[in-house]
C-alpha cells in the first residue's frame, strides 16, 4: 500500500523533486522507510534521482506489466485484484494451474517473457520479452464444464473491444480463439479447464497478445503480426492490459448473469469465420463446408458440401484464402 502511494506521489510529481519530509507527512511513514521503498522501486526499473536536500525525483518508469502499474488503468472489482507479475517464467497457463485451487477468483498472472508459452494441443507460443502481453486469468465460475468453452468466445470480445478501445483498430476472432488483424493472427487464447462430472473446479484463460513485438522467428512471418507491425506505433501494454481486464470482467459477468445469448450477438458481428469456405479438424475428424453461423450454445454451424448442416464445438479451423489454408 505505501509502494503504491509512493509510485503515485512520485508519478504525480514526475521531473520534480519531492522532499523527503513531504514524502514521508503524506504517506505517514518514517523517512527510512521511505528509503527503503526507493531502493526496491530502483530494483525494479524505476529511475529516481536522490538529493541529500531536495529529496527524490522520479526519472522514468519501468515498461513492465506490475500491479502498480496497470492500476491506473484498472477498473474491475475482482479480476486482477490478486495479480502476481513475473520477469520470466515458463508458462502462465503452468502456474495458474499450480495454484488455481488455493488462489481468489480472478486471479491474474501476467510475465514478461515465457521460456515455455503452450498454444492448444501441445504446441509452443512466440512469448518474446516485454514486447506482448502474456497472461493467464483463473475464473470460478458455477457452470457446467461444457458451458466452459463460452469463456474462449466471452475472452476473445473482451480481446477485440480493449483493442477497439486503445488502439482504435477492429479486429476480427477466427473462431474459436484466434484474434486477427490485417489476415494475421495477433492473438491467441488458450483455455484450460479443472473439473467434476457436474462441477467446474477452475478454468484458466490464457491470453497472449502480441503487442509491440517487432519480429517473429520465421516460421510464423506469414501468419503472426503485432498492433506495433499494423499500426506503426508503439502501443501503451499498460493501457492495453487494464482494458482487457475492465472488458474481460464486464462480458463474463454479464455471461454468467444472462448466458451466451448476451455474446452470441458480438460473437457473429467480430466472426472473420461466418461465410467462409473452411476446413476444421476437431472430435468429428475433418469436415469441409460453409461457416454459416455461430449457435445459441456457441458452436460452429457447418454446412457440408452434401448440405448437411453440423455444429462443431471445438476444432482447428483454417479459412480458404487466409493464411495456410488455400
Ligand atoms: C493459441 O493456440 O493460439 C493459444 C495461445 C495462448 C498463449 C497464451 S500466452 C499466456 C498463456 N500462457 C501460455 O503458455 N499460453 C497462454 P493455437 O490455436 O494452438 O495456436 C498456436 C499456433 O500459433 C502455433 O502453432 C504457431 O503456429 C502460432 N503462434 C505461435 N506463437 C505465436 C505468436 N506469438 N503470434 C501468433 N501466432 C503464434
Amino acid at each position: 500500500m505505501v509502494k503504491q502511494q509512493l509510485i503515485k506521489l512520485l508519478k504525480e510529481n514526475k521531473g520534480e523533486y519531492i522532499s523527503g519530509q513531504k514524502m514521508c507527512k503524506q504517506l505517514n511513514v518514517s523517512r527510512t522507510t521511505v528509503w527503503k521503498h526507493i531502493k526496491e522501486l530502483e530494483k525494479e526499473g524505476y529511475e529516481i534521482k536522490a538529493h541529500h536536500k531536495m529529496g527524490y525525483m522520479l526519472i522514468s518508469e519501468p515498461d513492465f506489466l506490475t500491479h502498480e502499474e496497470i492500476l491506473p488503468y484498472l477498473k474491475t472489482k475482482f479480476i486482477g485484484k490478486n495479480y502476481i507479475h513475473k520477469l520470466n517464467i515458463n508458462s502462465t497457463n503452468d502456474l495458474a494451474k499450480e495454484i488455481a485451487s488455493t488462489s481468489p477468483n480472478g486471479t491474474v498472472i501476467v510475465a514478461e517473457e515465457q521460456t515455455e508459452g503452450r498454444g492448444r494441443l501441445g504446441r509452443s507460443w512466440f512469448s518474446q520479452k516485454g514486447c506482448g502481453i502474456w497472461m493467464s486469468v483463473i475464473l470460478k465460475p458455477d457452470l457446467q464444464p461444457q458451458q466452459a468453452i463460452n469463456l474462449t468466445q466471452v475472452s476473445a470480445i473482451a480481446v477485440v473491444k480493449a483493442i477497439e478501445e486503445v488502439c482504435n483498430r477492429e479486429t476480427k476472432i477466427k473462431w474459436p480463439n484466434d484474434i486477427i488483424l490485417n489476415n494475421k493472427k495477433v492473438c491467441g487464447i488458450l483455455t484450460e479447464m479443472s473439473s467434476e462430472i457436474d462441477r467446474i473446479n477452475y478454468v484458466v484463460i490464457g491470453i497472449g497478445v502480441n503487442v509491440n513485438c517487432d519480429i517473429f522467428p520465421e516460421e510464423l512471418r506469414d501468419k503472426a503480426t503485432s498492433l506495433y507491425l499494423e499500426i506503426h506505433s508503439k502501443v501503451d501494454r499498460k493501457k492495453l492490459i487494464g482494458s482487457i481486464l475492465n472488458h474481460l470482467e464486464f462480458y463474463y459477468s454479464k455471461y454468467l448473469q444472462k448466458g451466451f445469448d448476451f455474446i452470441r450477438p458480438l460473437s457473429i458481428e467480430k466472426s472473420i469465420t461466418i461465410g467462409k469456405e473452411i476446413k476444421v479438424i476437431g472430435l468429428e475428424g475433418v469436415i469441409e463446408g460453409k461457416a454459416i453461423t455461430i449457435d445459441s450454445n456457441g458452436s460452429l454451424v457447418v454446412e457440408t458440401k452434401e448440405g448437411k448442416r453440423l455444429s462443431i464445438m471445438s476444432g482447428d479451423v483454417s479459412i480458404r484464402g487466409l493464411l495456410d489454408y488455400i
